[in-house]
């Protein structure tokens, strides 16, 4: 049975792969931290079938023990600090975390499997996948974007995931790692953190429709998104790990929208107009935007035969749904 370790178990991403690799007949290893983490009973309880191992991405020895202990075959690296604002209030955890923290998990496997500084020797045995992504296209040189336009980063999380992309590269060539990039655009779902725009949209319409708030306070809404289902996406994960060779994949759905399309959008399925609740804040402004994003994953289609599944509409309309339902519940609920 294939054994993956799966960093981020506790995110978005991580509860889709293991659910993916789990019904794929993986053993499933999820990497949490801290010594009383919350979210530990929330996996116990919704992936029973998912071990749990303790590790954190700021503590090499850590990552040591648990690549020893678990004996991957495959390991994926989604943990990270992923919101993009916060990387501005937090520049130096996120370049420790998001950036540094891809090189210990690729030392730990490379001093784990013995590979030496010569090209013949193989980091043998374990596959690295590391969650890039298309924040580091930023001010876009080009579009829509592939595996060959050249980054320029608009945040310190895009810096730092530029830095992790480029070590899994260099590790891939000097140590004849399997270490692949998934240089994916936006994805959401039903999971996603309340702090990104679809989620906090979506939760914000179906509150607003149920009469629990007035109004919904958002920063730019003229960036544009290519935005996906994560359950697609984590699909793309696994195929790239199951190729002949070792590579760089952009993963996205070709289209993009503006943030106030996904407003509309989810205001309409509860019924409403957005321009009678939407407000523009500066506080959720940011210091350098990244306006427009669109993938070119016809590398993928070609050599994973990867699609995405799920529209942006129906993709909007199962978030809007999942939150009418958990809203209505929270409201029927005696406090
Ligand atoms: P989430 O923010 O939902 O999850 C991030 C995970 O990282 C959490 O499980 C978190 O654990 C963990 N983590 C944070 N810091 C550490 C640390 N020091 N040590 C160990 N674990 C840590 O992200 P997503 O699931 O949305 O994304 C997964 C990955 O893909 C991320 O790296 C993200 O940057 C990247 N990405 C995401 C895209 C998207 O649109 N979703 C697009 C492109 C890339 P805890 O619960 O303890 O905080
Ligand atoms: P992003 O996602 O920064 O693209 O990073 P986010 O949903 O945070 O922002 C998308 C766009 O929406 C605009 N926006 C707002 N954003 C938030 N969060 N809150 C608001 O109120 C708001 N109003 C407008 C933003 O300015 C931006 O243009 C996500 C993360 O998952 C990263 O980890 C991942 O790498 C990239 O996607 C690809």
């Amino acid at each position: 049975m294939p054994r993956a370790l799966i960093t981020g178990i506790t995110g978005q991403d991580g509860s889709y792969l293991s659910e993916h690799l789990l019904a794929q007949g993986y053993d499933v290893y999820g990497m949490i931290r801290g010594q009383a983490n919350p979210k530990r009973s929330t996996i116990e309880r919704t992936l029973p079938d998912v071990r749990i191992v303790d590790g954190d991405l700021l503590d090499q020895a850590s990552l040591m023990n648990v690549v020893q202990k678990v004996k991957p075959d495959e390991v994926y690296n989604l943990a990270a600090i992923s919101f993009v604002m916060l990387s501005w209030n937090q520049p130096e955890l996120t370049g420790e975390i998001t950036g540094l923290g891809a090189l210990r998990l690729l030392e730990a496997i490379r001093l784990t499997t013995g590979a030496s500084g010569s090209r013949s020797k193989s980091a043998a045995g374990i596959k690295f996948y590391q969650a890039s992504s298309s924040e580091m296209f930023g001010k876009v040189r080009e579009t829509p974007q592939n595996e060959n336009t050249p980054f320029h980063p608009r945040s310190p999380y895009g810096v730092a995931k530029a830095y992790a992309h480029y070590i899994t590269v260099n590790y891939r060539e000097s140590y004849n790692l399997f270490a692949c990039n998934g240089i994916l655009f936006n994805h959401e779902s039903p999971r996603r953190g309340p702090e990104f725009v679809t989620r906090k949209i979506t939760i914000g319409a179906a509150r607003i429709k149920l009469g629990q708030q007035k109004e919904l306070l958002l920063g730019n809404l003229e960036s544009r998104r290519d935005w996906g289902f994560a359950g697609d996406y984590v699909r793309a994960m696994h195929l790239m790990m199951q190729q002949p060779e070792p590579d760089d994949y952009v993963i996205g759905t070709g289209e993009t929208y503006q943030i106030r399309e996904c407003a509309r959008l989810a205001f309409e399925r509860v019924g409403l107009d957005y321009q009678d609740y939407v407000r523009t804040d500066e506080q959720f402004m940011r210091p350098a935007e990244v306006d427009l994003l669109i993938a070119d994953a016809s590398k993928a289609r070609e050599k994973l035969g990867w699609t995405p599944k799920v529209s942006f509409q129906q993709l909007i309309e199962m978030m809007v749904d999942a939150d009418l339902a958990s809203e209505s519940k929270l409201l029927s609920t005696p406090a």
